[in-house]
Order: structure tokens, then C-alpha cells, then sequence
């Protein structure tokens, strides 16, 4: 009997993605580059019924049924690349191809334009929530060739995560959408990530809070409108104790590690003109962090004196907590804004009320708060930015006043909150009226006769001045 699927790449996520198919009914054929992988995987008592080991890619296609359907589990980057050119050969026109990892969607856009020549069917598809997501049901967000849908569609959204009944999974759109949406879910990870982190860095290093309070503080945040995934973690990491007794936490050297996903994310921001600034210093915050010999060398300099630490009493502990809620809200907009930016800019018509709702579900970033950002596109389809529904601009209201005491705060104690305070620059400039791009638009004229538009005529027209007469 053939299989219903291929799967190509049989590390942690093939692996997972395979039982997790074949959990709901589909045979699976898998192959990996290294025979000695598919041999353990089909040999695994989990894999005993259902799954059908490939050692050759004419096996493979041979396995299949028509249209073949073929979903590519393999690292980023190059390995796509060899792996399709040994594909291709071995299929005909109207087989499908899915790229499930972790591919820059400019590559993807590069290969559905390749593939659409060859008439294959080109799935870029972002899929989130690592190992426990795979296994047990993911995040999905296929784009590409649309044709592929309904083909793809049944599997695709047996496997994914459910909330409130619905998959977790939409077509998102044309050539690169998919895994630009997944870019972009990675990107808003880091902001969260680095947000969190600012917080704990303010309550634990600046107001002396213990790890166990914070563990306790996490668990009360995480019953409230911050409610999500990576609290409850965050909590739990924080009561996490060593063998000797001590907080875990207190040993772990810091010094973050990166894939590169988020950093993609600021290099795409820049290119589309997005003000992206939360993600972008998260970015920045993990090369610092990185740089620890550096800092250690740094540490050691005199300061200057700081003034002495205040208690962390409810009042602190709630101004801690709408600096983070706030600042979510900002990085978030500004994530939705970076959609906005690409779909006009890549001509997608993306729907982004259902990019929040598959992201409640498998994925990282998974929230209470996505329901609210759903709900904001659901009553005005056209909003603009988040940070002008309604509902999110009540709650900046309500946050504000704490959300500058806690950047106050960090700055009086020489705690650095650059995710925190970019969110709330941002907030500042968003909002004014009347920003100082005027002197801006003056000296790039002054210097390099840049002309400027003025207040008092129509836009579009350029004035020059001659700054500098000679003297008479
Ligand atoms: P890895 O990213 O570690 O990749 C390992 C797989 O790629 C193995 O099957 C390996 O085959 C294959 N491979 C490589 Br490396 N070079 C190859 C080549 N030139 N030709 C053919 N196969 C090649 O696996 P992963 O962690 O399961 O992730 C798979 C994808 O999913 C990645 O894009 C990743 O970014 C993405 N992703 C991962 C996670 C996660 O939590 N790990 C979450 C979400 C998305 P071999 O056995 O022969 O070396």
C-alpha cells in the first residue's frame, strides 16, 4: 500500500512530524540523508505500525501516491537546496513539495518561482512549537503555490493545535508568505523573550527580589492579561532548584544564544522601512549578552554612584508589570505592522485576524493575548496599526503611568531595559504630533540640498533655501 505523505529529514521536528501524521491516519514514507537515522526511526517502538522506511529517493517516489506529497524536514538553508535538486528528478508535474523548516522566505519565493517552472507545487510552510508541538500538534502556516492547498489542507489540519475547536493552521498566502509570517512569529518570540527577561533583571538584580518570589509573582502575572506560555515557563524555571538546593537560575551563565531568526527579522524590517525597534533591541540585547568577557572587563570600571533601592512593594511589583504588558503591546503592533509592510510590499492579502488565531495554539508566542488581537482585526478589518483599536490604546492608557515608573526605576538602579524603553520611545513618537524630523528635513537641506516640504503648502511641493549666502 503507498503512503499518503513523504517525509525528507528525520531529526527532532521530521521525526515528530511523522508520528504526529501518522496518529491521524495517514501512512507515512520517511528517508533521510543518513540511512543509519531512518533504520533507528523505524525501528523505535513508536514507529511500529504505519510508517514505511525509505533508503533511496526513487524509493521514496515510488512510495508515494500521486499527486505525492512530500513535506521536507531538513536544516535551513543549502540542505534545501541539495535535497530538492535530488528530489526533482523523481517527480512529475503536480507533485507537491513542502518546506517545513526554517527557510528565509526570500529563498522560498526564490525556489516556488524555480519549481513553478518544473510544474511541481512549492509549499513554504512555518511550523512552530518545537518537538512538543510537532509531536502533538503544531502551529501552521502553509504559503506558496495555492494549487497545493486542498491537496495538502486534510493533513495539514488534522495534525495542527486546537483552540476552541479550530485548527491551528490557515493558508497564509502566495510564495514566501508562510514562512515570512513564521519570521515574523520567531521575531515577536525574542521581543517577548527579552521583555521578560528586562523584567526579571529590574525585580531580581535591582530590587533584590529572589527567584523563588519571582517564581510566585510569574505564576500570580501569568492568571492576569499577561497569561501565556512563556510565563508559566518563566515560573516554573524560576522555582527550579540545582542539586545542591540553590536556584537553578543563579547558575546559568548569561550569554544568549541565537539561530538567526530574529535577526532576520530586523534585516527585513529595515529593508521594508518598519519601525521594528522592540525585536530589533531584543536582537542587539542577545549580541551584548554575548559578548561577556567584554562586560566582565567593563564591570570592573568605576561608577558612578546609584541612589539606594527601593522596596519591592505591590505598588513597584505593578509598575514592573505594565511595563511588560505595555511594551508587549507595542512589539506586537509593530510585528503586525512589519505584516502590513510585506503584504503591500510583496502584494499579499494577508489576513491577520487569523495569523493571531493560529499562533493561540503549538506556537512559543501562544497567548490569552492573541484572542484580544484577533478581536481587535475582527471588529475593524482595516485597522491600521493595534495600537489604534480601541481596546489595545485603553490599555496603554491604564499602563502607562507604571510603565514610565519602571523604566524610571531601571534607569535610577543601572538596569539596562532596552526592549522596555525602545517600546516606550516608541509609544512617545507614535503618538506626537509634531516630531523634530523638521530640523531633520532643515540640515539634510542645509548639507546636501535635500529640499524639505513645508507646513504651509500643499505636500508635495520641495523648497530649497540657501542656508549659507556668501557674504556680500
Ligand atoms: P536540523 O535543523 O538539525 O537538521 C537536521 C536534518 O537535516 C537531518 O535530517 C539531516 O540529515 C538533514 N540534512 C542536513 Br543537516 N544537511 C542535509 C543535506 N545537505 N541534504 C539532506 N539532508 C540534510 O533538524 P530539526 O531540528 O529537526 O529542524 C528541521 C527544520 O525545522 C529546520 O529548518 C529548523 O530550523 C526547523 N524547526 C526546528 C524546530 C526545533 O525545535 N528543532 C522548531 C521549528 C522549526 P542527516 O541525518 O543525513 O545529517
Amino acid at each position: 500500500e503507498q503512503a499518503d505523505i513523504g517525509v525528507v529529514g528525520l531529526a527532532v521536528m521530521g521525526q515528530n512530524l511523522a508520528l504526529n501524521i501518522r496518529d491521524h491516519g495517514y501512512r507515512v514514507a520517511v528517508y533521510n540523508r543518513t540511512t543509519a537515522r531512518t533504520e533507528s526511526f523505524a525501528a523505535s517502538p513508536e514507529a511500529n505500525h504505519g510508517i514505511l522506511p525509505c533508503f533511496s529517493i526513487d524509493g521514496l517516489a515510488l512510495a508515494l501516491k500521486r499527486p505525492r506529497k512530500i513535506l521536507l524536514m531538513v536544516s535551513a538553508g543549502k540542505a534545501v537546496d541539495d535535497t530538492l535538486g535530488l528530489l526533482v528528478p523523481h517527480l512529475e508535474a503536480g507533485d507537491i513539495i513542502i518546506d517545513g523548516g526554517n527557510s528565509h522566505p526570500d529563498d522560498t519565493r526564490r525556489r516556488s518561482t524555480a519549481l513553478s517552472a518544473q510544474k511541481l507545487l512549492f509549499v513554504g510552510c512555518g511550523i512552530s512549537g518545537g518537538e512538543q508541538g510537532a509531536r502533538h500538534g503544531p502551529s501552521l502556516m502553509p504559503g506558496g503555490n495555492p494549487d497545493a492547498w486542498p491537496h495538502i489542507r486534510p493533513i495539514f489540519e488534522a495534525i495542527a493545535a486546537r483552540v476552541d475547536g479550530q485548527p491551528c493552521c490557515r493558508w497564509i498566502g502566495p510564495q514566501g508568505a508562510g514562512h515570512f509570517v513564521k519570521m515574523v512569529h520567531n521575531g515577536i518570540e525574542y521581543g517577548d523573550l527579552q521583555l521578560i527577561g528586562e523584567t526579571y533583571h529590574l525585580l531580581r538584580s535591582g530590587l533584590h527580589m529572589s527567584p523563588e518570589q519571582l517564581s510566585g509573582l510569574f505564576h500570580r502575572w501569568n492568571r492576569g492579561p499577561l497569561n501565556s506560555y512563556l510565563i508559566d515557563i518563566t515560573a516554573r524555571i524560576l522555582s527550579a532548584r540545582d542539586d545542591d538546593g540553590t536556584p537553578l537560575i543563579d547558575k546559568i551563565l548569561d550569554t544568549a544564544g541565537q539561530k538567526g531568526t530574529g535577526r532576520w527579522t530586523a534585516i527585513e524590517a529595515l529593508k521594508l522601512n518598519t519601525p521594528l525597534t522592540t525585536i530589533n533591541e531584543a536582537v542587539f540585547a542577545r549580541n551584548l549578552s554575548a559578548r561577556r568577557e567584554e562586560r566582565l572587563l567593563a564591570a570592573q570600571q568605576p561608577a558612578a554612584p546609584l541612589r539606594p533601592w527601593p522596596k519591592a512593594d505591590e505598588e513597584t511589583l505593578q509598575f514592573a508589570h505594565d511595563a511588560l504588558y505595555a511594551s508587549k503591546i507595542i512589539s506586537y503592533a509593530q510585528g503586525f505592522m512589519l505584516l502590513k509592510d510585506a503584504a503591500s510590499a510583496y502584494d499579499w492579502d494577508l489576513d491577520y485576524r487569523g495569523i493571531a488565531l493560529i499562533w493561540r495554539g503549538g506556537c512559543i508566542i501562544r497567548s490569552i493575548f492573541l484572542d484580544d488581537i484577533a478581536a481587535a482585526f475582527d471588529a475593524d478589518p482595516e485597522l491600521q496599526s493595534l495600537l489604534l483599536a480601541p481596546f489595545f490604546a485603553g490599555q496603554l492608557r491604564r499602563a502607562e503611568t507604571g510603565w514610565r515608573q519602571a523604566l524610571t526605576l531601571g534607569i535610577g538602579l543601572g538596569i539596562p531595559l532596552p526592549a522596555m524603553a525602545a517600546s516606550l520611545t516608541f509609544f512617545d513618537g507614535y503618538r506626537c504630533a509634531r516630531l523634530p524630523a523638521n530640523l531633520l528635513q532643515a540640515q539634510r537641506d542645509f548639507f546636501g540640498a535635500h529640499t524639505y516640504e513645508r507646513t504651509d503648502r500643499p505636500r508635495g511641493t520641495f523648497f530649497h533655501t540657501d542656508w549659507d549666502p556668501p557674504d556680500e
